[in-house]
């Protein structure tokens, strides 16, 4: 194991791009199974969970591989732990709106808290498909076209100028606290609500601002799962010199007890997540 697996996991995840692209295209029926957070699957979301199963264990320095649409971690030998969200925001699939693929890479057994990343990252099947990776500190953004990166934006920071802001869940859900945060906000930065984490959180790397699935009064875990998609993204986040939260802390420092553990998420330019932190009781 070297911390050249992680360039290798992203380098199977932009080689597989172009297939599970081209699956959302081709395979947007519903499976009759649930997954595990009982949500119904879609088939392009198990057709590229099985491979990227299949080709991220066939890594030497990868050992185990969990996703948002199994049971329980695959096991394989020694190795680092890869987490996967194989299709994120699967219900934009039906409406043609952005979708996305995440990848988190531990260098423990999972269930394991972010502090255990070391390297996570996301492809955005928008009208370009892009990739954004964090590795040691450093994010970049590159354009994948036939399974190839180029880069396109090299150490990636959040702007800190005024940006966009995406809130999920419905209002009426929404906590007092979290409703009135949300109303100051609204007075401050332009709403922007795509239905895929992947797309609503790429675009606050683009332009600035903060993007939130908060705890609910119906779901106090909220929506977002720890390992698929909390941890990666506050790490991503985090890496490009913005803050993650939930709520209290960083969502890295979450303790993780269930590989399908839920989390709220709150990530963006510090300023805005700081005072969203202090706006929650
Ligand atoms: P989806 O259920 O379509 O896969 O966790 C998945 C996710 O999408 C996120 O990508 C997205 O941010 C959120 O759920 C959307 O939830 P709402 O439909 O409640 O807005």
């Amino acid at each position: 194991m070297s911390d050249r697996t992680v360039e290798e996991v992203f380098e199977v995840i932009a080689a597989a791009a172009p297939e599970i692209r081209a699956a959302l295209v081709e395979r947007v029926g519903f499976e009759s199974e649930e997954n595990p957070s009982g949500e119904q699957q879609i088939a392009a979301d198990v057709h590229a969970d099985r491979l990227l199963e299949e080709r991220l264990l066939t890594i030497d320095g990868v050992g185990h591989y969990a996703s948002e649409e199994r049971d329980h971690v695959i096991s394989d030998g020694e190795g680092y732990s890869v987490a996967v969200d194989p299709v994120d925001g699967s219900s934009n699939v039906e409406s043609n709106n952005a979708a996305g693929t995440i990848v988190g890479v531990y260098d423990a057994e999972l269930p394991a808290s972010g502090e255990h990343l070391l390297g996570a990252a996301y492809v955005l099947y928008g009208p370009r498909t892009t990739m954004v990776t964090a590795h040691e500190g450093t994010v970049t953004e590159s354009v994948v076209e036939n399974g190839d990166r180029t880069t396109v934006r090299d150490d990636v920071r959040i702007p800190e100028d005024d940006g966009v802001y995406g809130f999920g869940g419905r209002v009426p859900d929404w906590p007092a606290d979290f409703e009135a945060f949300a109303r100051e906000i609204e007075q401050e930065l332009k709403l922007r609500y795509s239905g895929a984490m992947i797309g609503d959180v790429n675009q606050v790397l683009t332009y600035g601002g903060i993007f939130a699935y908060p705890a609910l009064r119906s779901a106090p875990e909220s929506k977002l799962r720890l390992l698929y998609e909390g941890n990666p993204i506050g790490y991503i986040v985090e890496s490009a010199n913005g803050r993650s939260s939930d709520g209290d802390r960083s969502i890295l420092s979450v303790p993780a007890d269930d590989i399908h553990q839920r989390v709220p998420v709150h990530v963006g330019t510090t300023e805005y997540v700081d005072r969203l932190e202090a706006a929650l009781d």
